[in-house]
């Protein structure tokens, strides 16, 4: 069978500003939460730091033409908020708009629609000692930094994202494994509201500009879970948390619906940790965008005999990501769905985010992570079950596969490698993976036999 994807479907690449970027020290850029938490012993994979990455900065000329040269359609990549606002408000870092305008023009010399994050999770640290996401005043910061974003590139960028998975804020303020590194909950739950009445009052400021072609949006990756046994009470109750508790419900039902969700507010209520929020919040957060962006990678069957054997086997020692979780790409038919049905998304559909990941132990050559047939067979699964989704009349506009190049994977480094091009982190030369080549037939023939 053939799968056609629609005309204009946009097929893209996906990186983020502290995961490619580098030059961390460089004309003038300030410290993110990630540049200071990566340099506390145990807290990133074998003590890396993102200084480098894949030196993006040096090299972006390069990797537009990789992208050029795979057919492209667009980059979505983040701004990185240090490089602009190195104390993370007041003087605007000339030096990193000029970067960004370097980057963009190139782009769009080639051909490639941008596609911007402001914030892909490096806050500046200046910021962080200030309380960060915990103290209200951020709704203030992220809308002066936006409005820098907006009156340099409003007219160079049509496609905007105020937030990139807002989660990753949790886990670094309530779990403690990503930067900052706080595990204090009742301050990560305020962190999220505030996180999310920044994206509102982004889109305000957005609108204010009157920007005609540009639409803007917001990133919340769904990873949805189910009981591995329906109807047992433990598997009941970890899918439950999983998706209104601690994921996607959290913030897909006070942006589409309004205000939290009834089994959020109950365990709020239960357990002390209801945000402080003021008058006019949850309507700011509902603030309509243009497009709602979907971070896609698996679905999640809860199981809690299975979840205590795996959490036996790393207190043993076995570490976090021994163990490759089930696949369950044909989840992400449901979620487009529930998308539909249950949040009333009434907006286009980006697949902003997808991919696999190849774990890298040190030990192989560069040859045994170019063959690799595992992620061709994972993304076309995924791509027949958007086709489906499309042929139920789903308003889906695009797709971003995460990610162009090995980068730097947050509290794991180089460990996991998500590129479709090979990063050799000693040279920085970029490498074609078979799925650059695949995919570059995909985007070519705008779908494939299969
Ligand atoms: O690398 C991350 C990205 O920064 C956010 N989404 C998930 C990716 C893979 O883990």
């Amino acid at each position: 069978m053939k799968y056609e994807f629609p005309d204009n479907f946009i097929w893209g690449v996906a990186t983020a500003a502290q995961q490619v970027e580098g030059a961390a020290f460089e004309d003038g850029r300030g410290l993110s939460i990630w540049d200071v938490f990566a340099r506390i012993p145990g807290k990133v994979k074998d003590g890396q730091v993102p200084d480098v990455t894949c030196d993006q900065y040096h090299r972006y000329e390069e990797d537009v033409k990789l992208m050029k040269d795979l057919g492209i359609k667009s980059y979505r990549f983040s701004f990185s908020w240090p490089r602009i606002l190195p104390d993370g408000t007041g003087k605007v870092n000339q030096a990193g708009v000029d970067y960004y305008r370097r980057l963009i023009r190139c782009l769009k010399e080639n051909g490639i629609e941008p596609n911007a994050t402001m914030y892909h999770w490096d806050l500046p640290w200046q910021l962080q000692l200030k309380g960060g996401w915990g103290n209200r005043e951020s709704i203030r910061w992220f809308t002066e930094y936006a409005k820098v974003l907006l009156d340099n590139f409003g007219s160079e960028v049509n496609l905007w994202v105020t937030f990139n998975e807002p989660i990753a804020t949790y886990v670094g303020y309530g779990m403690g494994t990503f930067a900052p590194g706080l595990t204090d909950e009742k301050y990560a739950r305020q962190a999220l509201h505030n996180l999310l009445v920044a994206h509102g009052e982004a889109v305000k400021l957005f609108r204010s500009c009157r920007l005609p072609d540009a639409k803007i949006g917001i990133v919340v990756d769904i990873w949805k879970h189910r009981a591995g046994r329906p109807g047992n009470e433990e598997d009941e109750a970890a899918a439950l948390k999983g998706n209104e508790i601690a994921g996607y419900g959290w913030f897909l039902h006070p942006l589409f619906l309004g205000g939290y969700s009834e089994e959020l507010t109950k365990y709020y209520t239960e357990n002390g940790l209801t945000p402080a929020a003021e008058p006019g919040d949850f309507e700011t957060i509902k603030e309509p965008i243009d497009f709602y962006g979907l971070n896609f990678y698996n679905g999640i069957v809860d199981n809690a005999e299975e979840a205590r054997r795996r959490a036996e086997k790393r207190q043993a020692g076995g570490g976090n990501y021994q163990d490759k979780p089930e696949q369950h790409p044909e989840a992400i038919y449901e979620v487009m769905h529930m998308l539909v049905e249950k949040y009333h998304v009434s907006v286009p559909i980006y697949v902003t985010e997808n991919g696999a990941l190849q774990l890298d132990f040190g030990d192989r050559p560069k040859e045994y992570f170019l063959d690799d047939p595992d992620r061709v067979a994972y993304l076309k699964e995924v791509f027949r079950w958007l086709h489906k989704a499309i042929a139920d009349g789903i308003d889906i506009r695009g797709y971003y596969l995460w990610s162009l190049l090995d980068n730097f994977e947050w509290n794991v480094g180089t460990f996991m490698r998500y590129g479709i091009c090979y990063t050799d982190f000693r040279t920085l030369e970029r490498t074609y993976k078979n799925s650059a080549l695949w995919y570059r037939q995909v985007i070519g023939d705008n779908g494939f036999e299969g």
